[in-house]
């Protein structure tokens, strides 16, 4: 009897997975941190929030096992590869988040439901608690990963790590946004903005996925199919999370809404009204599923799909 695939299940089960595994990590580094530390950094990746990028990284290595150097090993094995990978991407993502927050950039006061970290630790613990996970991250990743992944793939996906966080990735994208805040009154043209969310939240998302493929030695055509999905979902994320900034609430959101207008922010939302930017989601959900379809059987575009339609439909 074939067992029918349910979502839902799939996305409790790899949350939990991924969870269990990062407070195995903070409770076997605890001894060794200095305890104001230790809270800190486990107050903001031991949080919840969604994993999505550690899902679209396990994700991404089990569909690309068949057309990889690790297509003899089992699903668990496969797991068990991209796993520390899984979790350093929580680790730099929480890092990020810890740091966006701070008075002198976002200034929040809200995050996953709760009060953000500066807000609860100061400002000082804060910035050191994100350095400390940006650290760690990288020295879990290597460490975990030696016995596990081959040593070329492991340097290309450290390697790809540091350049999605770095000047041409994350904190460029960062540096691109606040040099156009409060200047061009909300009105940057569509190309600056896509720059700016390239570089912010994309780069780390098209990371994961193309991560998750080196990591088991994937071939290049897997490669630029998973780096080009992975530009895609990124794009439609954070479109999502413009629409979510007008027509989501506290609740759900876990973070005050209604920020990017009060900000006078340039956002997709703004430059192309809600239904531009649910029309370029609808653009950009047909592209990221004809890539799939390009280099992947049907059933090993099932789990990324799921996922593509989740980034877009979410509530949170
Ligand atoms: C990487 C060295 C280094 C510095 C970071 C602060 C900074 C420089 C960049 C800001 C990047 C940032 C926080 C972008 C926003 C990304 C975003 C939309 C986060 C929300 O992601 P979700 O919705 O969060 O996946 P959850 O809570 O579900 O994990």
């Amino acid at each position: 009897m074939t067992k029918t695939f349910d979502f839902q299940t799939y996305l409790a089960d790899g949350r939990k997975k991924v969870e269990d595994r990062l407070k195995l990590v903070f409770d076997q580094e605890r001894p060794a941190l200095h305890a104001s530390l230790y809270e800190a950094m486990s107050y903001s990746v031991l949080n919840g929030g969604k994993r999505l990028r550690a899902l679209l990284c396990l994700a991404s290595a089990q569909a690309c096992k068949k057309y990889s150097v690790s297509r003899d090993k089992t699903d668990d094995q496969i797991e068990e590869m991209v796993m520390p990978l899984a979790c350093a991407l929580e680790m730099v993502h929480a890092m990020s988040l810890i740091h966006d927050d701070l008075p002198c950039l976002d200034n929040d006061e809200l995050r996953r439901g709760k009060p953000t970290n500066h807000r609860v630790f100061g400002e000082a613990m804060a910035l050191l608690a994100g350095d400390g996970l940006l650290v760690f991250a990288n020295e879990y990743l290597i460490g975990e990963s030696l016995e596990k992944v081959l040593p070329q793939d492991l340097l290309a996906v450290s390697h790809g790590l540091s350049r999605a966080l770095g000047p041409t990735g994350m904190v460029g994208g960062q540096v691109l946004d606040m040099s156009n805040t409060g200047s061009a009154d909300g009105q940057l043209d569509l190309v600056v903005l896509e720059n700016i969310h390239n570089g912010k939240t994309g780069a780390l998302i098209r990371f994961c996925l193309w991560g998750g493929a080196r990591a088991i030695g994937a071939d290049e055509l897997r490669l630029s199919a998973m780096a080009r999905f992975g530009e895609i979902l990124g794009l439609a994320f954070q479109i999502t999370d413009d629409l979510l900034d007008v027509t989501g609430d506290a609740a759900s959101l876990g973070k005050t809404p209604g920020k990017d207008a009060q900000s006078n922010k340039a956002t997709f939302v703004r430059l192309l009204g809600l239904d531009g930017a649910r029309n370029k989601l609808e653009m950009l959900h047909k592209e990221g599923s004809s890539v799939l379809s390009r280099a992947l059987d049907q059933n090993e575009q099932q789990i990324l799909s799921n996922l593509l339609d989740y980034a877009i439909n979410r509530i949170n």
